[in-house]
């Protein structure tokens, strides 16, 4: 047990800043052992506050101090109090420049929160709470102001530094230091707040926005990387036009710079103008990059230009918040890259992420409302329930508004809240007041948490031509939620006939517990297709028979239903095995699916990226999911008899789709096509190495040495290291090292690809790779490549029957929780859905989890997960 326990904030506690800060100056003076900060706060009472208060600000209890001053008066220790990363100053005047001085050591910042050096430059991360790790200040999003910032540093080592907004002035200073002083104009929160300062490289363009205004646009990274910022570039253009075109959005500053960065505790960050991302989100190139991570480039650019509006000009009132920004985001984005590649795969991708993941978090006990009502952390909700649910809880009302109203429901919210930081409450009310709608009941998917379920069953009466669909929804319990309220979503469906024509199709809305929508004139008994592009974040239960989900895959009018069909249909099979697998008995492969999985190879009219869709098997971590009791031997077993079977079934169908798919490949481009000939074209290799015989073992060796793209070089090396060509694997992937030791990024999936094969033997591997020159422990690439590989994608091995893999994550994150809380409790998620298992892996995780809250002096972040998950 922590000595001192961290306690929660609750949402109604809310209460608004009793001070304004309408300037802040700061000046940084940056050097190898430690760096200055001198703040300038204009300070004044807000008249907003209900009453007159102590100022309090916040800053953490590891920056020293040196000076603070009212006014040009110091004040000594005994005007202010300093406890528990707050500094309250009693008697102050209503309107002051107050001065404060503090020292702090980036070099040895390992939280990589606040100001911190990756590689030799500095940089900040301050969102959610950074910014009090820099200097005193009313740290919360609430306080909005206008930044101008001076960066003193040498030059030969620091030759770009780099702050938000435009910069002013610069000049040589003493000792062959040099400065610049940036301004932003907007008014911002301090999580905003940016700086970098290192020998960077750059590329250059520039963008000529809707009104004619001139924008430099620079990607700043290391030189080495200088190869691979093209991407990056013409996404960032490709956004910015994009939000012009779809949004009405134009960019308001006349400088917008990107930064890579190889230590980072996620994927990007949004500051003013000023970019930060992980070198994972920025760079790429076709010999280092796969298509996958080129397009979550292109996605991540995309996130943080459009946070520049949602988030930016109109941010947060308070963390509760977030997901106004994210989920609103999230969903910009997602239509984005729909727009720029194929809608309906993104739309698979997206789904198959929330259900897999965020239904696992919505089970789990740290499950949380889209706007949580409590944290003791904040950055433990930086979750797949406020990015993505958040996403869909957006999508559902441009689902129930349509796009124009949507569109004029964004351009109000916009316009009426441009500078302030607001809550989700406000962008409902936007969309509200456009559509004169009643949204008071939808707002319960910002409160309640849990996936609902929806039931539907059907009546069809022939001689009146009358189809009823009864659908009825519930909502299980989460944390703190007993019962829940009704949800109004919308339910696109349409109704089919046998032979696959489409009789009708709908958006019905829910808002009852039980409902049922009648169609008339309906010829003989339909096939329902529902929750078409999936138009709600549920579970629907309805009982297809194979047939009409057969009839479905081949007939149905939705892309994503044709798909969602193929799953369920693929998801019942694989839990029939499951459970025979239980029973000792043989698992079988139906022929039915063997024959509509033929159908769809042989098929050359089809888009291959919809192929390779749609003949991908649910992963285990989606069959763990949709599990009663989780029994992870019995589900990968089941999978690869499945696997297997499908692939001897049907190896002469693979071979020709192989072939056909590496005849079209032309030289290698990332555009949605050529993505998706790859896609199927390896997913073809995989089935061929899994039937077991050589020559696709040769094929494999092949693609792996003479492809000149990333993408088929590492599915390549993945599929013959995971299949059981043992020696061939290890051959490949020493000649992998070799030919990359040098490209970080593709260090870590070689660490990936190594932590996720599941022969015995597993964990002796990684054990070994954790002390591999290549692994570095303090940067979070690599924690999530080789403990994310094992715990995550690794299920057989890390649920070890012995407990070994459980013991060795509890032991990483209780060395790495001293080291940086943030990322050492997000790879904890894994122990905490231990209640999901059966009794034996069950009782070995909780003991680990016990044991880490035995632990003395855990983080907070830590200490909540750990907390929450033993209730
Ligand atoms: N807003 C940042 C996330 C910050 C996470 C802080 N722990 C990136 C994004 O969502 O765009
Ligand atoms: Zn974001």
């Amino acid at each position: 047990m922590s000595a001192q326990q961290p306690h929660a904030i609750y949402l109604e506690d809310y209460q608004p800043p009793a001070w304004r800060v309408e300037r802040t100056a700061l000046r940084f003076e940056l050097e190898e052992e430690q760096a200055l900060v001198r703040a300038q706060l204009s300070i004044s009472i807000n008249p907003e506050a209900g009453s007159r208060q102590a100022l309090e600000l916040l800053g953490d209890d590891e920056i020293e101090l040196q000076r603070l001053s009212i006014d040009g008066e110091v004040l000594c220790a005994s005007d202010y109090a300093r406890a528990d990363g707050r500094l309250v100053i009693p008697n102050v005047p209503d309107s002051f420049t107050l001065e404060c001085v503090t020292r702090l050591l980036p070099q040895q910042n390992t939280a990589l929160e606040g100001l911190y050096k990756s590689d030799g430059m500095f940089c900040t991360q301050c969102e959610a709470e950074g910014f009090r790790r820099i200097t005193f200040f009313p740290d919360r999003p609430d306080v909005m102001s206008v930044f101008t910032t001076t960066l003193v540093a040498d030059k030969t080592r620091y030759p770009v530094l780099l702050s938000n907004g435009n910069p002013v002035a610069s000049g040589d200073a003493d000792g062959g230091r040099h400065w610049v002083t940036w301004e932003d104009p907007w008014p911002k929160p301090s999580y905003l707040f940016a700086l970098v300062a290192g020998d960077l490289a750059l590329v250059e363009d520039h963008y000529t926005t809707a009104s004619g205004r001139e924008v430099a646009l620079r990607i700043y990274a290391e030189r080495k990387d200088l190869d691979k910022l093209d991407h990056a570039m013409v996404s960032l253009k490709n956004a910015m036009r994009w939000d012009e075109q779809v949004y009405g959005r134009e960019y308001d500053l006349d400088i917008y710079m990107i930064v890579a960065v190889d230590f980072f505790n996620m994927g990007a960050m949004e500051n003013k103008g000023l970019n930060i991302f992980n070198t994972s989100c920025v760079l790429a190139h076709p010999q280092t990059t796969t298509d996958a991570a080129f397009q979550r480039v292109e996605a991540v650019v995309a996130h943080e230009y459009f946070h520049n509006w949602s988030g930016n000009r109109v941010t947060c009132r308070d963390w509760f918040q977030l997901s106004l920004k994210e989920g609103f985001t999230v969903f910009r984005d997602a239509e984005f890259s729909a727009d720029m590649n194929s809608r309906t795969v993104k739309r698979i991708e997206d789904v198959t992420l929330l259900r897999t993941a965020q239904f696992a978090e919505d089970a789990g006990p740290m499950a949380h409302p889209v706007r949580p009502e409590s944290y003791i952390e904040i950055s433990n909700f930086y979750t797949l329930t406020v990015y993505e649910k958040g996403a869909e809880v957006v999508r559902m009302l441009h689902t129930l508004l349509g796009p124009e109203l949507f569109r004029k429901g964004s351009d109000l919210y916009f316009e009426r809240h441009d500078g302030q930081a607001v809550t989700t409450d406000d962008f409902v009310r936007a969309m509200e007041d456009v559509s004169g709608r009643d949204l008071s009941q939808f707002r319960r998917w910002y409160s309640q948490a849990g996936t609902p379920r929806l039931n539907v069953s059907d009546q069809y009466d022939a001689e009146t031509g009358c189809y009823e669909l009864h659908v009825s929804q519930s909502c299980p319990p989460s944390p703190g939620q007993e019962h829940k309220l009704p949800y109004h979503l919308p339910l696109a469906m349409g109704l089919l006939a046998d032979d696959g024509t489409e009789l009708c199709s709908r958006v019905l809305e829910l808002t009852e517990e039980e409902q049922v929508f009648r169609f008339e004139g309906i010829p003989s008994r339909p096939v329902p297709s529902l929750l078409r592009g999936f138009s709600a974040p549920v579970k629907l239960d309805y009982a297809y028979t194979d047939q009409q989900l057969l009839m479905l895959l081949r007939h149905d009018t939705d892309g994503f239903n044709r798909w969602d069909a193929g799953q369920r249909l693929s998801v019942r099979l694989l839990q029939q095995q499951t459970e025979a697998w239980c029973r000792g008995e043989p698992m079988q492969c139906e022929q039915a699916l063997v024959d509509a999985w033929r159908g769809l190879l042989r098929d050359e009219n089809l888009d291959p990226a919809m192929v390779a869709q749609l003949l991908r098997l649910p992963s285990e971590a989606q069959l763990s999911e949709l599990a009663d009791e989780i029994d992870v031997i019995a589900i990968h077993e089941a999978r690869e008899f499945m696997r297997t079977a499908l692939a001897r079934a049907l190896e002469s169908e693979w071979l020709a789709v192989y072939q056909r798919c590496d005849a079209a490949s032309g030289t290698y481009s990332p555009d949605a096509a050529s993505i998706g000939l790859r896609s199927l074209k390896n997913l073809a290799l995989e089935y061929l190495i899994a039937t077991g015989r050589e020559p696709w073992l040769e094929l494999a060796r092949q693609q792996f040495e003479q492809s000149d793209n990333m993408t088929d070089q590492q599915a390549a090396l993945s599929l013959v290291v995971h299949s059981g060509f043992r020696e061939v694997g290890a051959e490949l992937l020493e000649a992998f090292y070799l030919q990359w030791q040098h490209e970080s990024l593709v260090m870590n999936q070689w660490l990936a690809i190594q932590a996720s094969d599941s022969a015995p033997g597993a964990l002796e591997r990684v054990v070994s790779l954790s002390r591999h020159p290549m692994f570095d422990m303090r940067n979070p690439n690599k924690l999530r490549a080789l403990i994310g590989g094992f715990c995550g994608q690794n299920l057989v091995q890390f649920h070890a029957e012995d407990g070994s893999g459980y013991t060795w994550l509890a032991d990483w994150i209780l060395k790495l929780d001293r080291q940086n809380p943030q990322v050492a409790a997000r790879l904890l998620t894994p122990l905490t859905r231990w209640k999901r298992y059966e009794p034996v892996r069950r009782a070995l995780m909780r003991d680990q989890l016990q044991r880490m809250m035995d632990t003395a002096e855990l983080s907070a972040d830590v200490y909540e997960v750990v907390s929450k998950s033993l209730v």
